[in-house]
């Protein structure tokens, strides 16, 4: 028989619209799974919103005869700038396909080689700024992320370098990306919530113009020159055919797939390493762990920077990453509506269409699944006889099907590289007893996370005292 979807107490008319903070919107989501279960429902202005975090019921959404991604609300919104590109595109938009088809190759195991020495370049300047920091700098992790994940998609992209680490700011490009992130997840025309004032609208529509100009015009100068001869993505969108219909990418187009690639590459990647090394410091015997694979595949000479092979042997970092991406996956929600009507869990009723969205971080704290402590950061998780012994559609980080993250390897292959340079070379120091709290943007990452560096070199010669958190601020007392 069937049972109503569980759904907390709303307005007359507006709903559930005011049940959740959208200032913490994945935060309040979570806690509603936690109070109304593996399904709920919101009801705002008379539509229904479906949340499910359920591993059982999850699997039966990832069925892609019954489920297909939607593209809406904010998402929807970003298509500003990144258009009909592979994440803001419809499944069934003929570009879509396209593109997906000629851009597999470039996101391959095998390519990843190619982006190795860019990636690489990319992490040496990272390492060199750390090395020369003094022993009572504060290290802003999250924005050194953002430096590293951006420079390093800007190389492998197309050949652009933003030059992060040589600024203060970030570069313009990055200041307008933000802000139009900032601007389209804000306007939701939910009442109550503020509408965009006439200037915001445009500074967005500036912003839009100044980024696909740059775009744009890097685009007009590699159709000048000819390929860049290191094999980076745009090579790879210029002279790509999709091998089923023999066509290529439009050049507004390619520009709205390198507007993805930036955006993807640069919030999520970031936060991935930045969750990381907050569950690192706060597990040291994680962290022991870690120095020794490290220690034992790439060696202490720092000189020599990891190679493609060495990168493939370190499971126990991999396992780390994948963890901090079971708990906060930095991509936190994945939209989905039936193709049909269809019963979720042999119960619950969704009518066609439904906009259907899976909370990632709900799902990778399905009890069911991942034990009665799901909070504990445990990279056994993923110790290949655990991942052996889970069901499928358990862990969901880079999304589903078709339409999984076409940048996972990319992604991967660069936080294995810089994590293991940086545990190569620094003890890091939980110099503030940082006490976790989320942002959440288009993504999610820790907010406010500082930490202390020195070269592991200097530490075991003893040249420089071990740092003692310092007395805390009154608001974490
Ligand atoms: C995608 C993706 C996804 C799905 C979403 C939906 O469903 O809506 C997810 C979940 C993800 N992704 C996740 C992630 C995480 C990380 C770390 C990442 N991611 C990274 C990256 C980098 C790059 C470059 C990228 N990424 C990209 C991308 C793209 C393009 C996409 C879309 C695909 C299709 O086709 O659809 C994605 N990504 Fe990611």
């Amino acid at each position: 028989a069937l049972a109503p979807i569980p759904q907390p107490p709303g307005k007359p008319i507006v709903g559930n619209a005011f049940t959740v903070d959208s200032s913490r919107l994945i935060q309040s989501l979570m806690e509603l799974a936690e109070e109304y279960g593996p399904i709920f429902q919101l009801e705002v202005m008379g539509t229904p919103l479906v949340f499910v975090s359920g591993a059982d019921m999850v699997a039966e959404i990832c069925d892609e005869s019954r489920f297909d991604k939607t593209v809406r609300g904010p998402l929807k919104r970003l298509r500003l700038i990144a258009g009909d590109g592979l994440f803001t595109g419809d499944t069934d938009d003929p570009n879509w396909a396209k593109a997906h088809h000629i851009l597999l190759p470039s996101f391959s195991q095998k390519a990843m080689g190619s982006y190795l020495p860019m990636m690489t370049d990319i992490a040496s300047q990272l390492m060199l700024k750390w090395e020369r920091l003094n022993s009572d700098d504060v290290i802003d992790v999250p924005m050194d992320m953002v430096r590293l994940t951006l420079d390093t998609i800007g190389v492998c992209g197309f050949g652009y370098r933003f030059n992060s680490f040589y600024r203060e700011d970030f570069h313009p490009f990055i200041e307008a990306l933000n802000r139009t992130l900032d601007t389209t997840q804000k306007m939701r025309g939910l009442p109550g919530e503020k509408l965009l004032k006439r200037q915001q609208i445009e500074q967005l529509n500036e912003d839009a113009a100044y980024m696909n100009n740059l775009v744009d015009e890097i685009i007009r100068e590699r159709r000048q020159t000819g390929e860049s001869g290191q094999g980076d993505l745009l090579d790879f969108m210029l002279s790509g055919r999709d091998p089923v219909t023999g066509e290529r990418l439009s050049d507004e187009n390619i520009r709205y797939q390198i507007n993805t690639f930036l955006i993807a590459g640069h919030e999520t990647t970031s936060g991935l390493l930045s969750f990381t090394l907050y569950y690192l410091l706060k597990n040291r015997d994680v962290l022991q762990r870690a120095y020794a694979e490290v220690d034992e595949v790439l060696g202490r000479n720092i000189d020599q920077t990891p190679t493609l092979s060495q990168i493939g042997r370190l499971p126990y970092i991999r396992a780390i990453l994948s963890e901090a991406l079971r708990l906060w996956p930095t991509a936190p929600a994945m939209g989905l509506a039936p193709f049909e009507d269809e019963v979720l869990g042999g119960k619950y009723a969704i009518a066609k269409g439904t906009f259907t969205t899976v909370l990632i971080p709900s799902l990778h704290r399905d009890k069911l699944v991942w034990g009665e402590n799901p909070e504990a950061f445990n990279p056994d998780n993923f110790s290949p006889k655990a991942e052996a012994a889970r069901p499928p559609h358990a862990y969901k980080p880079f999304g589903n099907g078709q339409r999984a993250c076409i940048g996972r390897q990319f992604a991967i292959q660069e936080s294995i590289l810089v994590l293991g340079m940086l545990l190569q070379r620094f003890e890091l120091f939980d110099h503030a007893d940082y006490q976790l709290r989320i942002k959440e943007t288009l993504s999610i990452k820790p907010d406010g996370f500082t930490i202390k560096a020195r070269l592991r070199h200097d530490v075991e010669r003893g040249g420089v005292a071990t740092v003692e958190p310092e007395s805390k601020t009154p608001d974490q007392a």
